[in-house]
């Protein structure tokens, strides 16, 4: 090709990146790479496991060999990390801080082997391990530095949770370490973490520089293998913390094979999110924006724009200009500088990518391909837009994890919300408008952990990262992140409680007219499905009364009336907070008789009147609570905002326990409420009259029907309808099971908060900002400024 052709076609000239030091550092290990452990290099317990190859998607060649880790070698991982654990929380938070500031500095010396290295092993475009996966990296752990050190003063009430286990994907192999390892190490905790089978490499350089940086031994261990060494890590007993990014189904495993354990958990599962092209919006920024959010990283990226929603009017010109672009992308050697787009991680994904699409073609989609040239010897998919779908398509439900975009097109924003809301993943959004007005009107209507309007892809230290739905629940980064590795002091997750036996339906009478209290659903009082009741005994085992035995129709109808009742979400702080504070004067006016029936159960006279005023006084905390939970604006590096928004979680079920029956049932149900969230509460199984006899409150105070609903019965019948229940979308278990509980909620991954043991009487153990938290998820809209 001569000047006067580079001219005219305008195509750029290879730019290729030497490999040269990466593969001296492999060599410098005889390219067979065994486990970090206790500081040190060790091929594991059991020498005889074997070892796998990593290769180069980009060529098929082999890289390394990677020990693979069994049981035993999980086992002394984790041993050592324990062993770390108490020295290196006792450190100063200065010192901590400095561990991981030298890290940073290490990492931005080493940036460029790093990300030779990364695009090596996975295929991604050397422009994006070199500019996007390395620089986050350390800015997670600069970022972190500083958190190690404020923690202390800052979050003085918690403290870090032990040892924690962590898991990560191939598709940002550093990037996803370092979101985890950097807050861990900050807060306190020591980590063995595993990264995927198939991009180890990364993982076992940073354990080097980590080593460099003279971290006490047993602070990181990096364990290599396959999925069954993660399976060794989520059932080990004495971790007491899993982090997991990685797929639904595999989240979803973890959920259940983690129930009952007391251990922590946060997930960071898969995502469809839609990217959503209003009439308005600047649309060659908005193509700009799709190259983005589908081509970046080949589209294997959890947070994809992979569904286009474009407006009616401009949909045929925005296809043109896309199709347009798309063909204009290169796609080649991801070590050359010049390309858009690299190598899928291996023929496995490469396959499942072309059966959805080829899925999608059958099922009538019009297939739209780039035809640019690519290698044949290596891994490659091409850029591809799938239009004519329909949205129960294959193709538009299932994350493809690949560069295939599916576009459908909307009317009417309430269309795109709709459109964009129906899926069971919620990890992120993008919304491109001119009219900053409507995008900011759409952001908190669409069910996503992050938003981006007129921008994509923005992550950040700073900002916390992570979704809704089946996309996973937790947060990393900023200080929301923060919460996922640290423990409120005195306080430990609930482990398995036997599940109370179910007592018999055929119960003695009692004398004189029936009093059997009523449960409440939908604003009304309602005698339960079953027609039965069970017997309540005061605390010296006298029979006084019985109480509706509630089943799952009674739950169906119960979570149907919080599902479908969106007024007390949609009525806003300020009005929330006077029906609270309504509340509180209304138990106030009543507290004789709530006193008395405390006094039925076997309380003294004065331990019901102090129950029943701090009832009072929650109710107030709370209603005080109602428009001072703000969010938070992060400090990114971007010429704009990142908010960080608190929104309700929607509907929460909430098993109350049988200490202090109607201050326990206040404790959980205020703070659920001030946050704007529907409730489904079931009462204490012993003692259930107080939370019973809450309607008459309720339905004196302006709160709206279905808002909350009141169960009675055995917690661990109405338990399993209640975890398992796609319309509910988290569950507080305080009372019941938890085992069966955490293991139901895997269903739609529900959050779960189960809690031992709480002083419901003392302030810093039954009220305070954890309860808020709980009520809430966090969602980030970021938006630049600026033409
Ligand atoms: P997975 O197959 O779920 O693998 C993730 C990690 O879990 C890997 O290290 C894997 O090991 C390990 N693993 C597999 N089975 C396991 C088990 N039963 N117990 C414990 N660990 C197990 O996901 P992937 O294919 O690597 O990554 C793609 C998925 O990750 C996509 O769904 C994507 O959306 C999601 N992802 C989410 C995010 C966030 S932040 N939400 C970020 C990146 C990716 P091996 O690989 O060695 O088998």
């Amino acid at each position: 090709m001569n000047i006067k052709d580079i001219l005219n076609t305008m195509d750029y000239g290879k730019a290729p990146e030497s490999p040269d030091l990466a593969l001296e550092w492999l060599a410098q290990h005889k390219n067979k790479m065994s486990h970090f452990i206790n500081g040190d290099w060790q091929s594991g317990a059991n020498q005889n496991n074997g070892y796998f190859d990593s290769t180069n998607p980009a060529t098929g060649e082999r890289l390394a060999q990677i020990a693979q880790a069994d049981d035993k070698t999980v086992n002394q991982a984790v041993k050592a990390a324990e062993k770390a654990q108490p020295e290196w929380q006792a450190l100063s938070g200065h010192t901590r801080g400095e561990y991981l500031y030298a890290i940073a500095r290490l990492l931005q010396k080493n940036s460029r082997l790093f990300a030779v290295l990364e695009t090596l092993d996975n295929g991604k475009p050397i422009r994006e391990s070199r500019d996007i996966d390395v620089p986050l990296a350390i800015r997670h752990f600069y970022h972190h530095a500083g958190w190690a050190q404020l923690i202390e003063t800052e979050m003085p009430d918690h403290e870090a949770v032990g040892v924690v286990g962590q898991i990560i994907p191939w598709n940002f192999p550093l990037l996803m370490l370092s979101w985890k390892i950097a807050p861990a190490l900050a807060t306190g905790n020591t980590v063995v973490i595993k990264p995927a089978e198939l991009t180890s490499l990364t993982a076992l350089l940073f354990a080097e520089i980590c080593q460099q940086a003279g971290l006490p031994k047993g602070v990181l261990n990096v364990v290599t293998g396959d999925g069954s060494t993660g399976q060794h890590i989520v059932k080990h007993p004495d971790i007491k913390k899993i982090a997991f990014t990685g797929s639904t189904a595999v989240g979803r495993w973890i959920r259940q094979a983690t129930a009952g354990s007391g251990k922590k958990l946060s997930l960071e599962l898969g995502g469809k999110s839609a990217f959503i092209v209003c009439a308005d919006a600047d649309l060659d920024a908005a193509v700009e924006g799709v190259v983005d959010a589908i081509w970046f990283n080949q589209g294997q990226v959890c947070c994809a724009g992979s569904r286009l929603l474009v407006q009616e009017a401009v949909a045929d010109r925005f296809h043109k200009k896309l199709i347009n672009r798309m063909h204009k992308l290169r796609i080649g050697d991801p070590l050359d500088k010049s390309i858009d787009m690299g190598a899928i991680i291996d023929p496995k994904q490469q396959q499942k990518i072309a059966s959805l699409v080829q899925a999608g073609v059958d099922a009538g989609a019009c297939l739209n391909q780039s035809s640019a040239e690519f290698p044949t010897n290596g891994c490659f998919y091409p850029p591809t837009l799938l239009t004519d779908v329909s949205p129960s398509d294959q193709v538009v439900q299932d994350e493809i994890f690949g560069p295939v975009l599916v576009s459908m097109t909307f009317r009417t924003p309430n269309e795109a919300v709709a459109l964009a809301n129906n899926s069971r993943y919620g990890l992120a959004a993008s919304i491109w408008s001119e009219n900053i007005n409507m995008a900011m009107h759409l952001a908190p209507l669409v069910q996503a952990g992050i938003v981006w309007i007129n921008c994509t892809n923005m992550m950040d230290a700073a900002a916390g990262f992570g979704g809704v739905k089946e996309s996973g629940f937790g947060r990393e980064g900023g200080k929301e992140g923060l919460y996922e590795y640290l423990t409120l002091k005195g306080i430990k997750n609930q482990k398995v409680k036997t599940p109370n036996k179910p007592a018999d339906k055929n119960i003695e009478p009692v004398q004189g007219m029936d009093k059997t209290p009523k449960m409440y659903v939908g604003g009304k009082q309602v005698r339960p499905d079953g027609g039965y009741s069970y017997a309540i005994h005061n605390s010296k085992g006298q029979l006084i009364t019985h109480a509706g035995l509630g089943n799952r129709k009674d739950v169906r109808n119960a979570v149907e009336a919080a599902a479908t009742s969106t007024t007390w979400s949609q009525m806003n702080a300020y009005q929330r907070q006077q029906v609270m504070y309504f509340m509180a004067e209304n138990l106030s006016y009543r507290k004789n008789e709530f006193a008395d029936r405390l006094m039925a159960f076997g309380h003294n006279k004065k331990q019901a009147e102090t129950e029943v005023e701090t009832s009072i006084q929650r109710l107030s905390y709370y209603a005080a609570w109602c428009d001072k939970y703000d969010g938070q604006v992060h400090s990114v590096p971007l010429r704009g905002i990142a908010m960080a928004m608190h929104e309700p979680i929607g509907v929460i079920a909430i098993q109350c326990p049988d200490e202090n029956p109607l201050l326990s049932f206040i404790s959980l149900l205020a703070p659920a409420m001030a946050m704007g969230n529907r409730v489904v509460m079931t009462a204490s199984e012993a003692f259930p009259l107080s939370a019973l006899d809450f309607y008459q409150v309720l339905n004196t105070s302006d709160v709206p029907a279905g808002t909350v609903n009141i169960l009675s019965g055995h917690q661990t019948e109405l338990s399993k309808p209640l975890a398992g229940h796609m319309n509910v979308d988290a569950i507080w278990a305080f009372g019941a099971d938890s085992e069966l509980i955490e293991h139901e909620s895997a269903t739609n991954l529900k959050r779960s908060w189960t809690q031992d043991n709480t002083d419901w009487l003392k302030a810093d153990q039954g009220q305070g900002q954890e309860y808020l938290r709980q009520a809430t998820q966090v969602k980030n809209i970021w938006t630049p400024y600026g033409e």
